[in-house]
């Protein structure tokens, strides 16, 4: 076929025959089999920092179906490109068809969380994809060529339905494929089967006292939908709690492997512990306060019998993330669980479920492993996590933090007094207190609500009276328990948090 716009279309259309027909077979293997999503889950550690944190930035949380269309986009450009090569060199342009098909098998076939099987509905779509390529480069190839143009009509009209037909077809497998289904997953489903027994001990009811009584601030404890996810997960890996082990190996006198069973039948322990980001912004969101139901780190290494040597524990979840933890921080007085509930819950998928790491008093990246399936016990001058690889600190103690919540940024209010509150946090220390200033005038002490652990946020209030009416700021500070002062100076978050402080402008009618 000599017409290079009815060649590429052939090729775009090939391309969604083999992302479609193995994403819709994919659905019988689980999200590692399907190619689309395997090849964006590989894009992302490809990718420069700074070029996935605008993405980031830019669509929130919709990033992941940002990097999944462009990758889909990216996928049926390059298939356009190769079938317009066919119209002047149809072997050459199968042969590149052939290995770009290669591509995304060779991705799922060394993505951690995949096994050999998975590339089955990707080996279907790329034999399906090629067929699909060969019809249509087909169609016109005898008579057309010769120039005979009415001949040419009902060929071009019968090119244009079945590529038509064809691409329907594709395009529906897609959507019900494994890729949507993954992006849409029901965190509910997943779940329910996952019974979590009574805490052996439980967390200490929050007192209302905890809670200062002003409407817009967060609520003490963020209900799990509410509650901030990071991760380079495009979806929630989907873990069967009974196939689901952990494995404690490196430099332990004994191995040990722990499922989901073994696990639940020990006694666990329920804390309130407020988990927070190294990306958050000054002011940000990415910080959560939850109860937290599992079994103490520092017991499950007591088993294994780590080395003196060794000084870090390399988690690593099943999708191939790994975050470095000081091994004090794991088997020191503090309360680090493997959990396996949030709030009374089994953990939602996006979360971290069946299991995950949380130790208070460390940024997410070095300590927070969700999906975890293995520990490590290692050093840190002979492993590096994920995120150290990229450019951050390997360790990360979080800093002291605090944020304005009422009223909100260029909110109106009312003449007269107005009321501030926020949240603060200083997890292993706690929060001694809270500054607030309005414009330039002097700190002046919040009131705080009761303290219900130092590894858990503390939330305060206050008030200006009289204020004028016209633009305003109210700034704020946090002062630890051991006299750290939240600093004013401003810094990006790379390598280990951004620093300043929080301050909104809102007007007085
Ligand atoms: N498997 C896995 N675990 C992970 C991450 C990740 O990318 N993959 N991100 C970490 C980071 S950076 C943070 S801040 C916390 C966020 O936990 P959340 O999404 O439950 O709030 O999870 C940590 N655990
Ligand atoms: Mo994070």
């Amino acid at each position: 076929m000599r017409r290079p716009f009815r060649a590429a279309l052939a090729g775009t259309v090939a391309t969604l025959v083999l992302f479609g027909a193995a994403d819709l077979i994919a659905r019988a293997f689980g999200p590692p089999a399907a190619p689309l999503l395997a090849l964006g889950q590989t894009i992302i550690p490809l990718a420069p920092t700074g070029l996935v944190k605008p993405v980031i930035d830019l669509f929130g949380t919709n990033d992941k179906l940002f990097l999944i269309l462009t990758t889909g986009l990216g996928a049926l450009v390059l298939g356009g490109l190769i079938g317009w090569l066919a119209s002047q060199r149809l072997r050459l342009a199968t042969a590149l068809l052939c290995v770009a098909g290669l591509v995304p098998i060779i991705v799922i076939l060394i993505r951690p969380e995949s096994s050999v099987v998975d590339i089955i509905p990707t080996l279907i779509g790329l034999a399906l994809g090629l067929a699909v390529f060969r019809l249509l480069m087909s169609f016109g190839t005898s008579r057309t060529e010769t120039g005979t143009a009415p001949a040419a009509e009902p060929s071009r009209r019968r090119f244009f339905i079945i590529t038509g037909i064809i691409g329907t077809a594709g395009a529906a497998a897609m959507a019900a494929g494994q890729t949507v289904a993954a992006l849409t997953l029901d965190a509910g489903a997943a779940v329910a089967k996952l019974v979590l027994p009574k805490p052996a001990t439980t967390a200490p009811p929050i007192p209302t006292s905890a809670h200062p009584d002003v409407k817009g601030l967060a609520p003490f404890l963020t209900d799990p939908k509410d509650f901030y996810r990071i991760d380079t997960a495009l979806a929630p890996p989907v873990i069967d709690p009974q196939e689901w082990s952990l494995r404690i190996h490196g430099m332990v006198e004994t191995e040990v492997t722990l499922t989901m069973d073994d696990l639940l039948g020990l006694p666990l322990d329920e804390h309130h512990i407020t988990l927070t980001c190294v990306s958050n912004p000054v002011g940000g969101d990415l910080v959560g306060n939850a109860t937290w139901l599992g079994y103490p780190v520092r017991e499950l290494l007591r088993r294994a019998n780590p080395n003196r040597d060794a000084d870090m524990v390399l988690s690593h979840s099943i999708d191939g993330f790994s975050a470095s933890t000081p091994i004090e921080a794991l088997t020191d007085d503090r309360d680090s669980l493997l959990a396996v509930g949030m709030n009374g819950s089994p953990l939602p998928p996006e979360h971290g479920f069946p299991a995950r790491l949380v130790v208070p008093g460390l940024y997410g990246f070095v300590s927070a492993t969700k999906w975890v399936t293995e520990l490590e016990v290692t050093r840190f001058d002979e492993k590096t996590a994920y995120w150290t690889d990229r450019g951050w600190d390997a360790k990360a103690p979080i800093l002291v933090a605090s944020r304005v919540e009422v009223p909100k940024p260029l909110a109106k209010v009312p003449a007269g007094d107005v009321s501030v509150a926020g949240t603060a946090w200083a997890q292993r220390s706690g929060i001694k207190r809270v500054d607030v200033k309005l414009d330039d005038g002097e700190w002046t002490s919040a009131e705080l609500g009761d303290e219900v652990t130092i590894d858990t946020w503390r939330q305060w209030k206050t008030g200006f009276s009289d204020v004028d009416s016209g633009l305003h700021t109210v700034t704020v500070r946090a002062i630890d328990q051991d006299g750290n002062v939240q600093t004013p100076k401003r810094r990006k978050s790379i390598p280990n948090s951004a620093t300043g402080h929080h301050h909104i402008q809102f007007s007085v009618e």
